[in-house]
């Protein structure tokens, strides 16, 4: 990091303040903290919930057994892991990057169930021990593009989702795929306080079109870089759909649904002219209030000189993906 680099307020992302004191940030820039609106000045107001709360430090990852599916083991630089599980989007644990890992220790994830019913023939509810004794693992390395413009590429561990959904045999009605968050109030200061949440409705709620959840891109991931999933990455299980923004990847699921008609979508309803339904990665989209041409990949580096690289059609999976699109205006549908 060079820290003699006069700072200008462009230089002020996420990462930025991620990488660097606050205060020594503000006082390189010789603003008060009021000056900005940083989301990570919300820290205080978590500190204080915790307060008289446990705070417990997540239980370390147990090491999973896995197989390496030659097709899946893309040759791209990985972000590093304290990157992955260090800088994290999970509203329910805070606004700043580093609010999840430094609170989703908090959320109890075992024991654990989720439910899969709607339309189905043979609804179920499943335990994680019944999910690896039924599943085999698979790592797979995937790009990964949040919304916000920038991008890792994350070594998960995982299961294809069309397994789980053809267990529970979906029905010729199904043509929806409706996913939701645990809701636990007591355990995830933002789904208690409306500002530590970011103003969004809990629990988060995600969905997918039939066809895309049983692409077999589509994944339930169960652990990263090896290791079960930490808390502040979505454990026990969370969504992983690399061709489509970030907020589709919904963490610690305890429901899915399949549907008739396409489900409500969290970021879809706090803000519909900014996020759609589909979010699929696309260049040539751009967001109301930001171009979505290229991103800051998230690397080894330090990361006020981050690299910015191109945004690819699909996030790069066109070749896999665009098949399912024939016919749709992605503009329209964004
Ligand atoms: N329940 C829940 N799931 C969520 C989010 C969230 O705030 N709550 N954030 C989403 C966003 S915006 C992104 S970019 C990814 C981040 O996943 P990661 O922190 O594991 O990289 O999780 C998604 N899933
Ligand atoms: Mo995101």
């Amino acid at each position: 990091m060079k820290d003699n680099k006069k700072l200008t307020e462009n230089d002020v992302t996420p990462e930025t303040i991620f990488n660097m004191q606050r205060r020594e940030v503000l006082k390189k820039l010789g603003l008060s903290a009021a000056a900005l609106s940083i989301p990570g000045l919300a820290q205080a107001d978590i500190l204080s919930w915790f307060k008289g709360n446990d705070r417990p430090a997540a239980p370390a990852g147990r090491a999973l057994q896995f197989s390496e599916p030659a097709q899946y083991q893309a040759k791209l630089t990985l972000t590093p892991a304290d990157k992955v599980s260090g800088y994290n989007n999970f509203y329910e644990f805070g606004l700043d990057k580093a609010d999840p890992a430094a609170n989703a220790g908090s959320l109890k994830t075992s024991p654990w169930q989720v439910e899969i019913g709607g339309e189905v023939a043979k609804p179920i509810t499943l335990d994680m021990d019944d999910i690896f004794k039924r599943f085999a693992m698979e790592q797979r390395i995937y790009r990964m593009r949040c919304v916000e413009a920038w991008s890792m590429v994350i070594p998960w561990v995982g299961f294809e989702l069309s397994k789980l959904l053809n267990l529970a045999e979906p029905t010729s009605h199904a043509r929806f795929v409706a996913f939701q968050t645990v809701y636990a109030p007591d355990q995830m200061p933002g789904q208690k306080d409306r500002f530590i949440g970011g103003g969004l409705n809990y629990p988060y709620v995600e969905g997918l079109r039939l066809d895309e959840a049983m692409h077999p891109l589509t994944l339930i991931s169960t652990g990263v870089y090896g290791k079960a999933l930490p808390p502040q990455n979505g454990a026990p299980l969370r969504l992983t759909v690399p061709w489509k923004y970030g907020f589709k990847g919904i963490k610690s699921i305890v429901k899915i649904t399949l549907t008739r008609d396409q489900p409500p979508t969290t970021w879809n309803q706090g803000a519909p002219d900014e996020y759609g339904f589909y979010a699929n990665v696309n260049p040539h989209v751009d967001h109301p209030r930001w171009s979505q041409a290229t991103e800051r990949f998230i690397g080894s580096g330090g990361l006020l000189n981050v690299q910015r690289q191109p945004t690819l059609l699909f996030n790069g999976y066109a070749e896999q993906v665009a098949s399912l699109y024939h016919g749709l205006d992605l503009r329209e549908n964004f």
